[in-house]
């Protein structure tokens, strides 16, 4: 066994020790028990990216990952203003949800396997992205070829890392990559001229651009280079809260399998459908077999629509983002988006 084999075993077994005697050390007991007991969810979510998480011109923040807290919020409490948003960056976000800080991060993580596997769960894909670059009119860059030698901003841990040096390498490009301790920094930097391309999700660029006042300075380049399958997150050994937070997400997407919006939702619980009668509740007893009331997905629906309204309320085309739902329509309508059956 060579030096470096050795070398390289040991640190990986004390990286994992370490890793699971702080989980078990702030191991939590059951997350729904502690939710329902203090009266409030707690929701990790993004600093401010318009359209997802930020504040409005009144400090309320809002967004499509608000929206998901709101949901879970009201399924889990029958309220979806028992919630307490906590804006947090990447580094700081993932090593919350075991501590107890947050039960929930309804961020713009990516499912990867690497986080999956170091104990965070993400029981439901709710928004399937990919990543691009973002770069200035005037550099004249038109495809990623065109970034050889090129100065690439990001944040620290996020998945734009591997990918840049993944990409950059296969296609034998030269870069600097340059990465800060949140996107909201890194994105800076790259509007300040410091890098020649910020790297992040198609979404998040979108985000960021739509609050620009010299949006038209900037562009996005048209290659995607990686799947990014984003969606909530919860801690790993808490089944009870995972399987309602996955059935809460599940039933937006349902209600608009189904038909059921915000607006129609009470006159929907006399429906004669037996699945949208599963889905409110009005028979079966799904909610009370995980521990909240048999009306979770009505609360979750009432608060706020179903999956395509809360697309288009907060980055559809109507909004400053301009997203059309590409992979993210219903599989009905040529997406990849379905819920799990509600049967
Ligand atoms: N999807 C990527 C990137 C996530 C990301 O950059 N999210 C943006 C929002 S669009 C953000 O601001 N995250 C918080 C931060 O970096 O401070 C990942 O999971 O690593």
């Amino acid at each position: 066994m060579s030096q470096h084999f050795r070398t390289r075993r040991a640190m990986q077994g004390a990286l994992a020790l370490a890793t699971l005697a702080a989980l078990a050390g702030a191991a939590r007991a059951d997350v729904l028990d502690d939710v329902k007991a203090r009266g409030v969810l707690k929701c990790g979510v993004t600093l401010s990216a318009p359209g997802f998480s930020a504040e409005d011109n009144n400090g309320k923040r809002t967004g499509f990952d608000v929206d998901l807290c709101k949901a879970i919020g009201a399924a889990a409490l029958g309220d979806e203003n028992k919630i307490q948003m906590q804006p947090m960056d990447l580094k700081t976000s993932f090593a919350a949800l075991p501590a107890g800080g947050v039960d929930v991060l309804t961020h713009r993580f990516t499912w990867t396997q690497s986080r999956d596997i170091g104990g965070l769960k993400f029981p439901k894909i709710m928004f399937f992205d990919g990543q691009g670059f973002a770069v200035t009119v005037k550099s004249r860059a038109n495809k990623i070829s065109d970034l050889n030698n090129a100065t690439v901003c990001t944040a620290q841990g996020s998945t734009s890392e591997l990918i840049v040096a993944d990409y950059f390498r296969a296609h034998k490009l030269k870069y600097k990559i340059v990465t800060f301790a949140s996107q909201e920094l890194a994105w800076d930097a790259f509007i300040a001229k410091r890098c020649d391309a910020a790297i992040n999700d198609r979404s998040g660029l979108a985000a960021r651009l739509a609050k620009l006042p010299n949006r038209d300075e900037f562009k996005v380049l048209a290659e995607t280079v990686s799947n990014e399958p984003i969606g909530p997150i919860v801690a790993q050994g808490q089944p009870r809260w995972e399987a309602l937070v996955l059935f809460t997400l599940n039933a937006l997407v349902a209600a608009e399998e189904m038909g059921v919006n915000q607006g129609n939702v009470d006159a929907m619980l006399k429906s004669d459908k037996p699945e949208v009668q599963r889905l409110l509740g009005i028979s079966g007893d799904f909610g009370t077999k995980m521990g909240v009331g048999n009306d979770y997905a009505y609360k979750a629906i009432k608060a706020v629509g179903n999956f395509g309204e809360i697309w288009d309320r907060n980055v559809g085309p109507q909004t400053p983002l301009r997203l059309e739902r590409g992979h993210n329509a219903l599989v009905a309508n040529g997406g990849l988006m379905m819920s799990v059956p509600v049967r």
